[in-house]
């Protein structure tokens, strides 16, 4: 009878899946030596055919055990292949993607927004599309008053009703929501855009502006004072910074007054700190108690500062941007030089706040 241990030795000696599957098909096939020798076996005496058939039974048992076998290490040998193709070589340098920068504009709001947090104020924000009544009316600005007009108002078309929406001219409609919403005390810092219909060499139609709110019982001008000369200086990292308080108008705040800040313009060139001249960075004053009333808090029970400035203004000063229409040209150039590195993080708590252009 056949010999199959030559087959076996085949099948295990196999070096690829269609080297075995020529193996099977020779010797398990319809006209495979095991096939024919099956067929055989009916001519054979009953003795003999049972001696002869479990033999042959044994045989392809073998041969299918050893085909299962040889598959799976061909089929294991080929996994191993392909991943050591596919290894990656994480030794290699990653290819740099290039760090983005952080705009003047928001790494200012941070800075700001980081100084009056130190002193207790929380973040606040709110539409960019106001009612009329919060951006002029609840803020002692009636119609008809020149304010209205000066503040170059862009206007949404009118509505069903008569009344038309428009873009805020400053970001005090968020501290009048604000006064309507919570019960005082109130301390709140709210940066953002804000919109008016002006465009030249220093007016943009989209600008950003800041300012702050502090309703208690008993907060006066002298936390007003103490407040505002506390920002200038950390703002630009100067302890003796000179800070002057002139009386001024807002129909919002009686009393009022505008903050100056000390610098020399000596030559030509500004310089902030010591010197004979003044620079004005910021407007301030009581809260009028008619926009008190008009938020539903008694005057005779409340009462409370307000100050707001210009975002671009500041980080002009402080950083050095001579002109304001580049802040929104989205040039990469100006970005990477004026820009900041993402985690360059205003902190009081990490160091002074001078922060400093990326290089
Ligand atoms: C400036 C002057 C100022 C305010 C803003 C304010 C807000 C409310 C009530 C009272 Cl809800 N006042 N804000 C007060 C004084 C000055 O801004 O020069 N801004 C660029």
């Amino acid at each position: 009878m056949e010999n199959f241990d030559e087959a076996v030795k085949e099948i295990t000696a196999a070096t690829s899946p269609e080297a075995l599957e020529a193996i099977r098909v020779r010797v398990l096939g319809r006209r495979g030596p095991l096939t024919l020798a099956m067929r055989e076996l009916g001519a054979l005496d009953p003795e003999e055919r049972r001696r002869a058939g479990a033999l042959l039974n044994t045989a392809r048992d073998r041969i299918n055990a050893a085909l299962a076998e040889a598959t799976e290490r061909l089929g294991r040998a080929a996994l191993e292949e392909r991943i050591a193709g596919e290894r990656a070589d994480v030794t290699l340098p990653v290819q740099f993607a290039g760090m983005g920068r952080v705009h003047p504009i928001s790494q200012t709001i941070d800075e700001i927004v980081a100084i009056f947090g130190e002193m207790g104020f929380v973040f606040a924000e709110g539409p960019h599309i106001e009612e009329d009544f919060y951006n002029f009316t609840a803020l002692n600005i009636p119609p008809e008053h020149p304010a209205r007009q000066e503040h170059d108002t862009f206007y949404l078309p009118e509505r069903a009703d008569g009344t038309r929406l428009a873009l805020r001219t400053h970001t005090s409609p968020v501290q009048i929501r604000t006064m309507q919403a919570q019960k005082p005390p109130i301390r709140i810092i709210v940066p953002g855009r804000t919109f008016r219909c002006d465009h030249d060499a220093t007016h943009s139609p989209m600008f950003h502006q800041v300012e702050g709110l502090v309703i208690d019982r008993t907060s006066h001008m002298g936390h007003l004072k103490g407040c505002l000369i506390e920002f200038c200086r950390a703002f630009f990292g100067l302890d003796d910074l000179p800070v002057r308080f002139r009386p001024s108008y807002f129909p919002f705040t009686e009393p009022s007054a505008e903050v100056d800040i000390g610098c020399s313009r000596k030559g030509g060139e500004l310089k902030i700190g010591a010197g004979g001249d003044w620079l004005e960075i910021l407007g301030s004053g009581m809260v009028h108690p008619q926009v008190l009333k008009n938020c539903g808090i008694d005057p005779s029970e409340y009462q409370g500062f307000a100050f707001g400035m210009g975002i671009e203004r500041i980080a002009m000063l402080k950083y050095g941007i001579p002109d304001l229409r580049t802040f929104y040209e989205s040039d990469l150039r100006w970005l990477r030089h004026y820009g900041f590195l993402p985690l360059d993080i205003p902190s009081l708590v990490r160091g002074p706040l001078l922060g400093g252009a990326a290089s």
